[in-house]
């Protein structure tokens, strides 16, 4: 049985705490918290540890799902999570341009944490204003070799597409 831990990551409400419920297998263990501060207008509440969920992928495979806090003041548990990860995925809130700024941050530092494969999930692609991943990639300036996938986080089906997308990028790189 092999194990692979992926961390799901992004800015503030870009969809990592139900990316990883609609898919886990088991209860997601959440650590949501009320917020207090000027963001509850966003939404009410926040992850402020961690996600952790998984999936089974056949009798060979599980995948353990990390997903980080979005918001920066919970950002020390970012490096704790990335331990021992083998690969990534930055969630893009694709309806809030504001954030792109802060995603491209984000991927910049889990890519110092470790060289490992890595995607970005264009989210929310349901929503009218949604931009789309061909604009999305000149945005953040995500290079071209980089997978750059549409994603529903509501949707399993569609995540699933993801984590699939990147566990071929970790098994690329992992012969045998
Ligand atoms: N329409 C739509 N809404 C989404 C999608 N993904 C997430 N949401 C909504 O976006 C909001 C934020 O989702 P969360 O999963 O809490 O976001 P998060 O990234 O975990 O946020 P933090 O932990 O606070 O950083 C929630 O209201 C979700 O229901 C999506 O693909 N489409
Ligand atoms: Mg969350």
């Amino acid at each position: 049985m092999h194990t692979v831990k992926m961390v799901v990551t992004g800015p503030f409400n870009a969809g990592k705490t139900e990316f990883i419920s609609a898919v886990s297998e088991i209860d997601v263990v959440s650590t949501e918290r009320r917020i207090t501060d000027a963001t509850s207008r966003i939404k009410k509440e926040t992850t402020v540890a961690m996600d952790f969920g998984r999936i089974t992928v056949d009798d060979e495979l599980v995948l353990y799902l990390f997903g980080t806090p979005g918001q920066k003041r919970f950002d020390f548990m970012w490096e704790i999570l990335s331990e021992g990860m083998l690969g990534f995925v930055v969630l893009v809130d694709s309806v809030r341009p504001e954030t792109f700024r802060e995603a491209r941050r984000i991927l910049d530092v889990f890519r110092s944490y470790a060289s490992t494969p890595y995607v970005v999930a264009a989210n929310k692609q349901d929503m009218e204003d949604a931009w789309s991943p061909e604009d999305l990639r000149i945005a953040l300036k995500v290079q071209p070799e980089v997978k750059l996938l549409p994603c529903v986080a509501k949707d399993k089906e569609s995540v699933k597409g993801v984590l699939l997308e990147l566990l071929y990028s970790i098994l690329e790189m992992t012969p045998d």
